[in-house]
């Protein structure tokens, strides 16, 4: 048998370098860089492998760990989850940096390879920096906290241990069922020890990712069910775009006449001007979508988990009866609801069914009424785009701004605040790639460190990054990175003071606001939230920190200004941040939609106590799809 002797880090890198995966007759290279901050768990190991052939994998410098992994996720995210990239890290406090990047990812089904350095395997230094001791137990590391949120988790004891982990890692990066974060903990002393790995191992490999039919059975049923359907409604999810079946979904609807509504992994399923296009389903869903979803007897589930948005926290669909389909890769996700389970690829699942019910098509009372509610729907956005609210400009209306001053295929980048459930209601969607919210864990500082990633993984798109001041506050740092990498995005940072959603949202249950917005304390409670300001009222300039992080920096105080900056923006070839201030109080409606939040059941003010009678209504509504 041929070998090689090499350390453990340099026969993981020389591995990587040549995974790929193939689809539909392609293939992809799997791991397309290694983003990592050194430390002493990794800078001698992996550090020095990468240093050594910077030709097999190229190395990214990254400002804080989570965000590197948030990076790797955007980048996944975008490449449907056929490429991502690898994060290393040091022992210790850079790894479990890490944890929310890989909750993150694993939430959002997308995958992510995390190498963080590990105490020595040895155990001879010990307490080494940075070593979490344990006094029962001597093979724990902080490592092990990511055990709950990576789909695959091992840590290297031994160099030839290294063979059946990463090949394991391979499989479940690779497989569209199992997919998330996947770690391989790395003892620093074990990445520098040598051993003669066969040369097989470092050979080419192709994982084949397949496009499973359902059961013969199951479909079946579900045609047969679809057929005397006389209200069906297609519920798109992330496996659509994933899936690569915006195409077919599109030939389906249109023959069938089925509207569809959109999650927020999904949107981008159909374009918004589609006849069929309903837009946004559920909690953060449109007038159009909420009622057909109401009266829906059949509801298809097309690569969806049906997270609360989606469900308006299972109130969404009320028919007495009501029926799911449901196309998932994952039988986890397609027998949720009691649905019949067409466990396999939307894409081939979907052509199927178009098959399956060629001669079938919904009444024309029906598709005339969804058409008519969607052209509707599309009054109520222009209306919001183009509010004329002043003196501060509402959201809306710089959502507007940068849909009609960005191109067809650029993406806009969000994660968390009010923003994602107006992007979701209100952004027009023109490209299955087009649309990029990370809702599964919405994690705050996603933005910024994932639109690098959505950037990296298509350079030809520009990015539109937007971002809240709150995410803004609690990562900004990748701006540094998006400069030294030259990979320009447009970050759009809506000022609102504060935290305006959760403002909103403690508003709606009669507590004021409380501890939500900007304010000094000498000033006047934190529980007070009242009247804007235009500026922060704390000495602090957002704006000036982003032009101190490199970015050049466009302010806009109302809606000309922002399209001008907008513009402007165009003609800059390096990261631009336009800072613009808003009204925190105007909000987008709710659409005959609720979301689940518990509220006291006693308590002393009188706002409370309303605020739950009305909740009580609510849990009224709630249904079980038994
Ligand atoms: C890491 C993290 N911490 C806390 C939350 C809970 N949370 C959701 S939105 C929000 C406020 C976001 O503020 P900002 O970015 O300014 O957006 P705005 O709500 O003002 O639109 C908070 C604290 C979260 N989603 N992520
Ligand atoms: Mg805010």
């Amino acid at each position: 048998m041929k070998t090689l002797k090499l350390t453990m880090a340099q026969a993981l890198v020389r591995f990587l370098a040549v995974q790929h995966v193939e689809r539909d007759g392609v293939e992809h290279r799997f791991i397309e860089g290694c983003f990592g901050i050194f430390g002493h768990g990794n800078v001698t190991g992996i550090g020095q492998a990468l240093a050594e052939r910077p030709d097999l994998l190229t190395y990214y410098q990254a400002r804080n760990e989570q965000a590197m992994v948030h990076t790797a996720a955007g980048f996944a995210k975008m490449r449907n989850r056929l490429a991502t990239l690898a994060c290393t890290t040091s022992i210790g406090p850079g790894a479990t940096n890490m944890l929310t990047g890989a909750a993150a990812a694993t939430i959002n089904r997308l995958p992510v390879l995390l190498l963080p350095g590990d105490v020595f395997a040895s155990r001879r230094p010990d307490p080494v920096l940075q070593q979490l001791e344990t006094p029962w137990r001597g093979d724990l590391s902080v490592n092990d906290c990511f055990q709950p949120v990576c789909r695959y988790w091992d840590r290297i004891a031994r160099p030839e241990q290294l063979i059946p982990a990463a090949l394991e890692a391979m499989r479940v990066l690779a497989n569209q069922t199992e997919t998330g974060a996947v770690m391989l903990a790395l003892p620093q002393d074990v990445q520098a020890e040598a051993f003669e790995y066969p040369q097989a191992f470092f050979e080419r490999r192709v994982w084949p990712i397949g496009r499973p039919l359902p059961d013969s059975t199951a479909f079946d049923r579900a045609v047969a069910v679809i057929r005397v359907a006389r209200k069906p409604l297609i519920v798109a999810g992330g496996g659509v775009i994933y899936s690569e079946a915006t195409a077919v979904l599109d030939s389906f609807v249109r023959r069938t006449g089925v509207p569809v509504g959109e999650t927020q992994a999904g949107k981008g399923s159909l374009p918004f001007d589609h006849p069929q296009a309903l837009g946004a389903i559920g909690a953060t869903g449109t007038l159009a979508a909420n009622r057909v979803a109401a009266e829906a007897d059949v509801v298809i589930g097309i690569g969806t988990r049906y997270s609360d948005f989606t469900t308006a926290s299972k109130t969404a669909f009320q028919a007495a009866g009501v029926r799911f389909v449901n196309i998932n890769i994952s039988d986890f996700d397609a027998r949720k609801h009691s649905a019949i389970a067409l466990t396999g690829d939307a894409r081939a699942s979907i052509a199927a069914l178009d098959e399956g019910l060629a001669d079938w098509k919904v009444e024309a009372d029906f598709r005339l009424t969804c058409e008519k509610m969607r052209a509707e729907w599309d009054l109520e956005v222009t209306r919001l785009y183009h509010l004329g609210h002043g003196p501060l400009p509402a959201q809306s209306e710089v959502i507007g701004a940068v849909n009609e001053l960005s191109a067809p295929r650029d993406v806009v980048v969000c994660a968390a605040g009010s923003m994602p459930g107006d992007l979701h209601k209100l952004w027009r969607t023109r490209d299955p790639k087009g649309y990029h919210v990370e809702y599964g864990y919405s994690t705050m500082g996603y933005e910024i460190a994932g639109g690098l990633g959505v950037k990296m993984a298509d350079p030809t798109r520009e990015v539109y990054v937007m971002v809240g001041d709150g995410s803004f506050l609690m990562m900004a740092q990748e701006l540094v990175t998006s400069v030294q990498e030259d990979l320009k995005l447009t970050v759009v940072l809506v000022d609102n003071q504060g935290f305006a959603s959760i403002g909103g949202l403690s508003r709606s249950k009669g507590t004021a606001g409380f501890g939500t917005r900007y304010r000094r304390r000498k000033d006047g409670s934190l529980g007070d939230d009242s009247g804007n300001h235009e500026g922060n009222p704390l000495p602090v300039d957002l704006g000036l920190s982003a032009q101190g992080l490199g970015a050049h920096v466009i302010r806009s105080h109302n809606v000309e200004e922002l399209r001008d900056a907008l513009v402007a923006s165009k003609s800059i070839d390096r990261t631009d941040v336009v800072h613009v201030y808003t009204d925190r109080y105007e909000g987008v409606p709710d659409y005959e939609s609720w979301w689940d939040v518990p509220v006291a059941e006693v308590s002393e003010s009188e706002d409370v106590r309303k605020a739950r009678a009305e909740h009580e209504r609510g849990q009224d509504r709630r249904r079980w799809y038994l």
